[in-house]
């Protein structure tokens, strides 16, 4: 029995580390871990509710829109009100504008360097771990190219989220009941003219460059499998109330309905107090960085007690799209996971071309509110990994209690109460390391999820210890 141990995993957002036991070749047992706290719902404790949505962007500069969002839906449930339909729409468009700019990201920045050889000039490129690179030469130097060409689309794709969030990223303009930006023609032609330049590139370029590693790669439909059990919020909501990509479940090989209140998270292994809640509607979370057998700052997200995987391939499988649900098993798997992720955000920037002309200049955006001493509120989307939900308890005006389940903590949860191992820890579990010293296969599978560990945890002292942080 050998141990590899990957730590941290590059080319990721935050630090996440991974341990596996490879036996025969073959990995045979693995472990997720997240080195860092993420204290904001503490931090949350005591603010005025509207904070809140401004506070909870600070968790993460790649997904601030998602936490806006899942933070003003749970004020807005608190609050008893709804956005008018220029600030849903407004919401949909600042969300897609930060899908673009964070896929495009995945892609070519994180992933792309375990599939396309870098020039040896590039040094900056130069990867970790090699691949075993097969892509021929002119797709090769091509998509080096679009490397370049995709830090250029993730400006524009900025740029785009600004127009209605007012900045990017961590966009000032969501708030309860909508979003403070008005509409005019100038803006939407603004949105409209940026954003066609982007789908030229999702569909010239992303889309086409996807396909073809794939294709190459097709081995990888095999690799990577995991639980196999996925779960989407939904997102985008629509004017009949559904949303653009539907909410629920596929557990055991049946579709299901999504229940927020079935969303729970074990601690067992987690360096947390043992009797917190396991509903992130009570829960406070207690830091226990001394505790035995824990090997992570993450919790571990359970839906009805089952491990779910959580992202784009979740939402595209349980969206029913038939490209997605055509590769069948196939699908649950790292090619699989870049093939829906790639397909998604074509769907989903096609239809913002169509909800941008769906504005009314000069209607309201925004829903006056009237904050309630006491509530409680829930807000779910999904972000762009995957399902995150905001809980929030107010108590004499202020919040008592905030809770986030996010995306990754989902993904890269370590083993749960039933010792029953995370997604990202079972897609692991069997999978053949050729060299032990270059364990290409290892970080192929974890950033096919595209894991971003500031989402899931956050401060570190540097003898891994929580200590007391004074602000002055
Ligand atoms: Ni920091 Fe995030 C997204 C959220 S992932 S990127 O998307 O929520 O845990």
């Amino acid at each position: 029995m050998q141990t590899i141990s990957v730590d941290p995993v590059t080319r990721i957002e935050g630090h996440l580390k991974i341990e596996v036991e490879v036996d025969g070749g073959k990995v045979v047992s693995a472990k997720s871990s997240g080195t860092l706290f993420r204290g904001i719902e503490l931090i949350l404790q005591g603010h005025d509710p509207r904070d809140a949505q401004e506070l909870v962007q600070r968790i993460c500069g790649v997904c601030p829109v998602g936490h806006a969002a899942a933070s003003a839906f749970a004020l807005d449930d608190a609050f008893g009100i709804e956005p008018p339909d220029n600030g849903r729409i407004l919401r949909n468009l600042i969300l897609g504008a930060n899908y673009i700019q964070s896929d495009i990201l995945h892609f070519y920045h994180l992933a792309a360097l375990d599939y396309v050889k870098a020039p040896d000039t590039i040094l900056p490129l130069a990867p970790r771990y090699e691949g075993d690179y097969r892509l021929p030469d002119d797709i090769n130097a091509a998509a080096v190219d679009h490397y370049l060409k995709a830090l250029e689309m993730r400006k524009k794709a900025h740029e785009l989220c600004a127009i209605f969030g007012g900045r990017a990223p961590a966009p000032r303009s969501i708030v309860p009941g909508g979003v403070t930006e008005v509409v005019d023609a100038e803006k939407i032609l603004h949105f409209k003219y940026r954003l066609a330049e982007l789908i030229d590139f999702i569909d010239n370029i992303y889309v086409p460059d996807v396909l073809a590693v794939a294709d190459v790669y097709k081995d990888w439909l095999d690799i990577g499998r995991g639980c196999q059990n996925m779960l989407s919020f939904g997102c985008y909501p629509q004017k009949d109330g559904s949303r653009f990509i539907k909410e629920g479940t596929y557990i055991d090989g049946k579709d299901g309905r999504f229940d927020p209140d079935q969303v729970t998270e074990d601690v067992k292994y987690s360096w947390y107090k043992d009797d917190i809640d396991k509903s992130p509607k009570e829960a406070v979370v207690a830091p226990d960085h001394e505790k035995a057998n824990a090997y992570s700052w993450m919790k571990a997200p359970r839906y009805e007690g089952k491990v779910l995987e959580v992202g784009p391939l979740a939402r595209m499988w349980v969206d029913k799209d038939p490209t997605i649900r055509g590769f069948g098993e196939k699908a649950f798997s790292v090619m699989g996971r870049h093939a829906a992720r790639a397909l998604e955000l074509q769907k989903i920037a096609h239809a913002m071309n169509d909800w941008v002309m769906e504005l009314k200049p000069g209607e309201p955006t925004c829903a006056p509110h009237e904050l309630p001493k006491e509530a409680t509120g829930v807000g779910t989307v999904d972000a762009v990994r995957g399902a995150l939900g905001h809980w929030i308890k107010i108590e004499g005006g202020r919040i008592a209690k905030y809770n986030c389940v996010v995306p990754t903590t989902w993904n890269t949860s370590p083993r749960d109460d039933k010792d029953q191992p995370g997604p990202v820890e079972q897609a692991l579990v069997g999978t053949e390391v050729k060299d032990a010293n270059n364990p290409i296969e290892l970080v192929r599978i974890v950033r096919s999820f595209d894991p971003c560990i500031a989402c899931a945890v956050h401060v570190i002292t540097p003898n891994r210890n929580v200590g007391a942080f004074r602000v002055y």
